[in-house]
């Protein structure tokens, strides 16, 4: 059977673009007809300032919105990444694969550094490390497939690097996994911002759509979406990026081509209505059922306890047999 894996970071409000790039994914097909595993990758919110108190209530709101969108622990396995330590017992074996310059040469290094040092703050060493982390979080399960928005690609080849590279070293230890990506809204834009990712950790304002937003906050921001000076509607992510997101956007929604869906519009203000309109339609059902959810605190800690349970039993073995393949001394 296949083996996904894929991560969430709680560094900030569930948004759209999680939800079309990867959630959607998740609950539709994933967890259907594969051996799936889910995580609120935690650690990963910690290589950039953060607010412990913060982290932890963003960690139980994320697991929250997963079950909330459809994840079924009965058909998934879904953990805090911190709640099992094989994460960061595998990763020093691929910190001692991967290379210096591999890492400095990671987008997000350089772009989440250069933000950091422009705000006079230090660069925290886990910045450079964490895709390193994050090879072991996919490569501890024997993954297959992991599927992410396009925004990920570029870790999930030093993933496939590190694999390879460590199993010619020390012997066949890790399966090399593959990315997969939507067809349509691998990267939904930032509404104000359509050349920029739609990112949750980013400062908040009109162009990210929470998973949370309330039905009219969310007409209010697409309404207002940045688009162009030109009046008709084409499909040209280059030329025409805002107009380009609200089409991936609606077509996402409703399972259209973004290129047909443009044929269909004379003017900004239908398509921007429409999209709107689908976005409160996807995003109503999640909304309810993420505040029947978050009223039983002991359901999500227990999903998430037995999922460390499952995640740990699988892990464990294959760290244990990357420790040996490496050269270290079994404990007696
Ligand atoms: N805008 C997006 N469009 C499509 N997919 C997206 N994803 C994130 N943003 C978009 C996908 O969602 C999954 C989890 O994302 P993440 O938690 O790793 O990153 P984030 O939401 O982008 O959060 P940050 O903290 O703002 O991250 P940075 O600044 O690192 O980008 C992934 O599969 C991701 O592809």
């Amino acid at each position: 059977m296949t083996r996904i894996f894929s991560g969430i970071k709680p560094t900030g409000h569930l948004t759209l673009g999680n939800y079309l790039g990867a959630m959607r994914r998740w609950v539709e097909v994933d967890q259907h007809g594969a051996d799936a595993l889910f995580s609120v990758v935690d650690l990963h919110a910690l290589t950039v300032e953060h607010d412990p108190a913060r982290v932890r209530r963003l960690t139980r709101q994320s697991a929250t919105l997963l079950l909330a969108a459809g994840l079924d622990p009965e058909l998934c396995t879904l953990f805090v990444q911190s709640h099992v330590h094989e994460h960061t017992r595998l990763s020093y074996l691929l910190e001692c694969t991967a290379t210096d310059g591999e890492l400095r040469r990671m987008i997000q290094y350089k772009e989440k550094g250069a933000r950091a040092q422009s705000a006079g703050q230090g660069v925290r060493l886990s910045l450079l490390t964490y895709p390193v982390l994050m090879a072991a979080d996919i490569l501890a399960y024997r993954t297959d497939e992991v599927p992410v928005g396009d925004d990920q690609t570029q870790h999930v080849e030093l993933t496939r690097d590190l694999a390879v590279r460590f199993n010619q070293r020390h012997g066949h230890t890790f399966t090399v996994p593959r990315a997969t990506h939507p067809p349509v809204a691998a990267r939904v834009m930032d509404l104000q911002d359509p050349t920029s990712k739609m990112g949750k950790s980013h400062e908040p304002g009109a162009g990210i759509v929470y998973l949370l937003d309330e039905a009219d906050l969310v007409r209010k921001k697409i309404m207002r979406a940045v688009t162009d000076s030109g009046t008709d509607v084409v499909y040209d992510r280059a030329e025409r990026p805002g107009l380009a997101n609200l089409l991936e956007i609606l077509a996402a929604c409703t399972g259209a081509d973004p290129a047909v869906l443009a044929g269909e519009y004379r003017s900004y203000g239908d398509l921007k209505r429409d999209a709107a309109e689908a976005v409160v339609e996807l995003l109503a059902p999640i909304r309810k059922r993420h505040a029947e959810i978050a009223a039983d605190h002991g359901y999500v800690d227990a999903v998430l306890r037995a999922g460390a349970e499952r995640a740990t039993a699988l892990a464990r073995p294959l760290v244990d047999d990357a420790y040996r393949a490496i050269g270290l001394l079994p404990a007696g």
